[in-house]
């Protein structure tokens, strides 16, 4: 090995260490095993700029391994991201740019929040996805705007999650051959040596799954590893490198879980560095390093990027349209017409609306890809142009199969890659990909997650595929917008909201059943709550949202005619309804005046607005949808009784 790469390998394992010794916290085992793993990638291929930093056809890297924060930190320091040697020392500290597990928009170069394990090789198959879907849709034979790499760096626990298998055996199936993932395969984990929860053949498993499989026994001998990488970016199919490190390597706990998750004690530290014979103060960068960095990545992303800006204006030139609905998309601008928007008067399930919806934006908005776990006819939602497949790149539904959690994971990724992504499955399984939601929404991207069957109105599939806990869950996640519309023009609203915003993530349950088009629904909508039917003098307040909103209205009839005056709220979102002013917030839900919230779900979300709840805290039943109603007291007579006893 040349002497700079070993000086710049051991730099990261230095400093990485020291970074976390200072802290008190962190995990140096990963960082000392894959230095040279990442030194060869950053300094031979990655193509970044950290002036800058989302140019589109820069290569991503993702550490999937997210609790190898410290060591990513350094290289984006070596590689002149806006991350100084102070913000190295503030490791893991309150308020720092460097924080325990790497964050997206909190730290430059961070291109997606790891620390969940599986997420980061998921998210990155979506970032492959996008490579293709650009490139097939943008470039010409005289003009290549995007021709990005995504590289992971994943560990044992990453592969032992089913997350990333799911992942992955969709990447193998759609051919994503611009996707490499390098595996810091040192035999150790958190609790142990690996064996003692993986015997599997990562071979066999991945050649099965349609991948290229390679093998390098060490991760210090560069040479080679430089060499399966370089093989690896001809190869036709997505490829995954294991790679043999020692976790902790060079520390005096190598090679056990001791290292994982440990900071190493002063003593031994000052042990590694003699030991990788390191010899310079803490926190130290030789300039030979910085050099070897600005002479390599940092070149090469420049060269890269300077390419990049004369292809584009190439393209403007030559390819005006195209390159004007690209600009709109890279820019993140959703343009929409409602000229033509399909609109709603008989009685319709809010499920079909939706479908009707996805399809009509995605005519006008080439951003959007669409698809659903193995659920298109029953969620009906569909990205337009076909089945996206190794044929054809360009179409825009994605056939998740039932592979929910990375149907989520994927979905964000497309969303980092600039597009509008859309997922959708039956609401009850919103749960297998709950951490991709909530991920979702830490990194504060707009993906939208449609789930359909939103209630135990399913009826006969039983307590399996009714939905019960699901929205409480959805709803106490921080940044997530949870909308439950109640007819056609509140399913809308909400996909208008979800896909016009850049901020938030969207959850909208849709119905199975169809529902009636209220009149009283407005684009009040907007605030997250608001009054769908007022009496002349209110005597109490009926809370409702998704079907139920119909039975509330005629329940207020009704008990109008005994002189009971009940005003009607829609509150599709708590979320947005948070949001609003106080006054607002008194306005709609006053105190003082008693309030039965009616949602089939469980009770819990509704005390903070509600005196009473007419919910369900059980699992539902096999039933016809007919008997669902009466069996849990979803009746206009019972909603009547439950007023009549406030
Ligand atoms: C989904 C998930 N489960 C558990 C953890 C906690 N955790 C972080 S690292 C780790 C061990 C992973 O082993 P490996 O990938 O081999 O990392 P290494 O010990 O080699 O650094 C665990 C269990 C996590 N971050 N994410
Ligand atoms: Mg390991």
């Amino acid at each position: 090995m040349n002497k700079n790469d070993n000086l710049a390998i051991n730099t990261l394992r230095v400093i990485s260490s020291e970074m976390i010794t200072k802290a008190k916290s962190g995990h140096p085992g990963i960082c000392l095993g894959s230095a040279p793993i990442v030194h060869t990638l950053f300094t031979n291929y990655l193509n970044l700029n950290p002036q800058v930093v989302d140019w589109p056809n820069r290569d991503r890297f993702v550490l999937s391994a997210g609790h190898g924060s410290a060591m990513l930190y350094t290289l984006l320091h070596l590689c002149g991201f806006d991350i100084s040697v102070d913000d190295l020392k503030a490791f893991r500290q309150k308020g720092s740019k460097t924080p325990g597990h790497p964050e997206y928009l909190h730290t430059p170069g961070v291109e997606v929040t790891t620390g969940p394990l599986g997420q980061g090789l998921a998210t990155a198959v979506g970032f492959a996805i996008a490579e293709k879907y650009l490139a097939n849709k943008y470039n010409k034979e005289d003009c290549t705007l995007f021709d990005y790499k995504t590289f992971v760096l994943c560990g044992d626990g990453d592969l032992q999650e089913g997350l990333a298998l799911e992942a992955c055996s969709i990447a193998g199936t759609l051919g994503l051959d611009n996707l490499i993932i390098l595996f810091d395969s040192n035999d150790i984990q958190l609790d142990g040596p690996t064996y003692k929860a993986t015997k599997d053949n990562i071979k066999m498993k991945f050649e099965a799954m349609n991948f290229t499989y390679d093998f390098v026994d060490s991760g210090n001998d560069i040479d080679s590893v430089n060499k399966a990488i370089l093989k690896a970016l001809n190869n036709d199919k997505p490829t995954l490198i294991e790679i043999k490190t020692i976790i902790g390597y060079g520390a005096e706990t190598a090679g056990t879980s001791a290292v994982h998750g440990k900071p190493l004690t002063e003593e031994q530290l000052a042990k590694l560095k003699d030991n990788l014979g390191f010899s310079y103060p803490s926190f130290t960068v030789p300039n030979e390093v910085y050099e070897l960095y600005k002479n390599t990545v940092i070149k090469r992303g420049q060269d890269k990027y300077s390419k990049y800006l004369a292809n584009m204006s190439y393209y403007k030139e030559h390819y005006n349209d195209l390159y004007l609905e690209l600009n709109s998309i890279l820019n993140k601008d959703f343009k929409y017409d409602l000229k033509d928007c399909p609109l709603f008067t008989d009685k319709i399930s809010t499920r079909k609306v939706a479908g009707k919806l996805v399809t009509y934006f995605s005519e006008q908005n080439k951003a959007i890809l669409a698809g659903s776990a193995d659920l298109a006819s029953s969620t009906m939602i569909k990205g337009n142009d076909g089945d996206f497949s190794k044929d054809n790149y360009s179409a825009r539904n994605i056939c998740y199969g039932v592979r929910e959690h990375a149907m989520g994971s994927i979905t964000n990724g497309l969303v980092l890659s600039n597009l509008r992504g859309i997922s959708a499955g039956f609401f009850v399984f919103s749960d297998y990909l709950k951490d991709s939601i909530r991920e979702a929404a830490i990194m504060h991207i707009p993906s939208l997650f449609i789930f359909s069957h939103d209630s135990v109105c399913v009826g006969e599939d039983g307590p399996t595929h009714q939905p019960i806990e699901q929205l409480a869950g959805l709803r106490a996640i921080p940044n997530l917008n949870v909308v439950r519309p109640a007819d056609a023009k509140e399913t809308t609203f909400a996909i208008i909201e979800a896909l016009g915003n850049n901020d938030y993530p969207t959850v909208i349950t849709t119905s199975r059943q169809d529902v009636l088009v209220l009149e009283e629904t407005n684009d009040n909508f907007t605030k997250g709550a608001y009054i769908v039917y007022e009496p002349s003098k209110v005597d109490y307040i009926l809370l409702s949202c998704g079907t139920e909103l119909s039975l509330c209205l005629e329940a207020a009839h009704k008990l109008a005619l005994e002189n009971i005056n009940c005003r009607v709220v829609s509150m599709p979102s708590m979320f947005k309804f948070n949001r609003q002013s106080k006054v607002y917030q008194d306005k709609i839900l006053p105190k003082g005046i008693k309030t039965l919230a009616v949602e089939m779900g469980s009770t819990m979300p509704w005390y903070r607005y509600a005196d009473v709840v007419l919910g369900i805290d059980t699992f539902g039943e096999s039933m016809p949808i007919k008997d669902v109603y009466e069996r849990f007291g979803f009746t206009v007579s019972n909603i009547c009784k439950m007023v009549k006893e406030m």
